[in-house]
């Protein structure tokens, strides 16, 4: 039976960067409590799903990724008991702690499209998905294939992680159906001028193709002078794999469903928070997300107890960008209430969301709770930038794994206060 100053629950990027910064303060006070062999960076597998990077860039050893001078455990948690501040693990071992950071993302729900795993897990069949890092590497082989009759992407009726992809991988399919694509280093790109013989289509259950306005415009746009027939509030409930038929219901009220043929099925499956928090409804809200102040990020009943990135219960747009800027805000307040002073930080709701729209461009949307966009760069980021494919393809990885999983990227907020002094007002 263990102890610590600091329990960190899962060693993706929340919790790596969260156990980072407080082992660096309290060393080895820290505990993980992480099952995975491996760490991902996640955002990668949209580029890996295009074929622009490998799926070896995306992937680290757990054990080189959290940090030395903190407690691993390769366990999963199986249950929380907040009142003695305690956690029960799958080997049986309980910790306990004096700070609890819960950091456990995600789950996909997969098994709630019928059809769905059987052919994800079929070479041979077009469905595919940049969202298991089991099933991310089939989905450039599937798109490259694809020559003819429709294919279809698809945004669940759920909250998912990074909103953005399920239509990035669309823009970028798109792209290379036309073949307008430069050459990588990494990899090469057949001749493909299919594009006339594809139909493509974005089905999403959203209302919106986007939540911020001003992104949403711009990328109604892309679709329009690319072609890509849109569907609002139209949701995939089940795959028939034997026809290569999606089945559809709308959103609207009429809840009408329609089936469409693919051959290209691409699946953003739905996602929910992690059954064992479901499971300890005093942490949770009434979906089960973790129950957190959207400002200070500590949970709304257990004082010692703090939520960062996709499983807590704050209305941001769940990414890794949201995260860095998480991370400073619950730093200072845990170090704050720790010395006895008020917390002073407030998470102003800032995420961000690099919009690939084909081989050499990107959209970087920016925005806060209000859904107010809070732009980075001394330009207007509704446009596409080769700049800013750069940053997402290149940069934003490097900085993932040298500085954010040390506990040393706290979000671009530095560059945006300077960069605000020269930014033209926009009208
Ligand atoms: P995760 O990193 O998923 O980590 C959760 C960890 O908790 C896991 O390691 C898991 O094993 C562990 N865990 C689960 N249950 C338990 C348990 N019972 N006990 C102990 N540990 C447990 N973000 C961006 O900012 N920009 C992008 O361009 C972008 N693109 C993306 C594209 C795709 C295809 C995907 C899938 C994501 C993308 N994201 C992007 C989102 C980003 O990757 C996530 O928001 C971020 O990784 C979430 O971090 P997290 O720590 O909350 O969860
Ligand atoms: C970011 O900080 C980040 O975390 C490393 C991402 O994750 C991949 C992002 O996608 C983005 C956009 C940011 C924000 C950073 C800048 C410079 C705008």
């Amino acid at each position: 039976h263990h102890s610590c100053k600091v329990l960190v629950v899962g060693g993706g990027t929340g919790g790596c960067s969260m156990a980072a910064k407080f082992a660096d303060k309290f060393k080895d006070q820290v505990i993980i409590v992480e099952p995975n062999e491996l760490h991902y960076y996640q955002p990668m597998f949209t580029l890996i799903g295009g074929g622009i990077r490998s799926f070896e860039a995306s992937k680290k050893l757990m054990k080189d990724t959290l940090p030395k001078n903190a407690k691993w455990f390769q366990e999963n948690v199986m249950s929380f008991e907040p009142p003695q501040n305690q956690v029960t693990m799958s080997n049986g071992d309980t910790v306990q702690y004096e700070i609890m950071i819960i950091a456990m993302g995600l789950q996909l729900y997969w098994e709630k499209i019928p059809g769905l795993i059987e052919c994800l897990k079929d070479n041979m069949s077009g469905v595919c998905s940049i969202y298991g890092s089991d099933t991310v590497i089939n989905v450039f082989p599937k798109i490259a294939r694809t020559k003819s009759g429709t294919a279809i992407f698809t945004f669940p009726n759920s909250p998912v992680k990074c909103p953005g992809a399920p239509q990035k991988i669309a823009y970028i399919a798109e792209d290379y159906f036309r073949n307008i694509h430069i050459l990588y280093p990494c990899q090469f790109f057949p001749k493909q001028k299919v594009r006339n013989n594809v139909k493509v289509v974005y089905n999403t259950a959203l209302p919106v193709i986007f939540g911020v306005k001003k992104y949403a415009d711009a990328l109604w746009d892309v679709c329009k002078r690319r072609n890509i027939t849109v569907n609002v509030q139209t949701n995939l409930i089940k795959i028939d794999p034997a026809k290569e038929e999606a089945v559809f219901q709308k959103l609207d009220g009429s809840n009408e469903t329609f089936v469409e043929k693919y051959s290209l099925l691409h699946v953003c499956p739905p996602m929910g928070p992690p059954d064992v928090l479901k499971k300890h409804p005093s942490l949770t809200n009434e979906v089960g997300f973790l129950s957190v102040d959207p400002k200070t990020l500590r949970h709304t009943k257990y004082s010692n107890i703090y939520g960062i990135g996709d499983c807590i219960s704050a209305p941001n747009s769940k990414t890794m960008a949201a995260i860095a800027a998480q991370g400073k805000v619950l730093y200072k307040n845990i170090m704050d209430d720790l010395a006895g002073k008020p917390m002073t930080m407030a998470y102003n709701g800032y995420s961000s969301c690099p919009l690939v729209t084909g081989y050499r461009k990107c959209i970087l949307a920016e925005f806060d709770y209000n859904l107010k966009p809070l732009e980075t760069f001394p330009v207007n980021q509704g446009r596409e930038y080769f700049f800013t494919f750069i940053l997402k393809t290149y940069v934003f990885p490097l900085l993932y794994w040298t500085l954010m999983t040390r506990g040393k990227w706290d979000g671009p907020e530095f560059f945006r206060k300077y960069s605000s002094m020269i930014k033209k007002k926009e009208i």
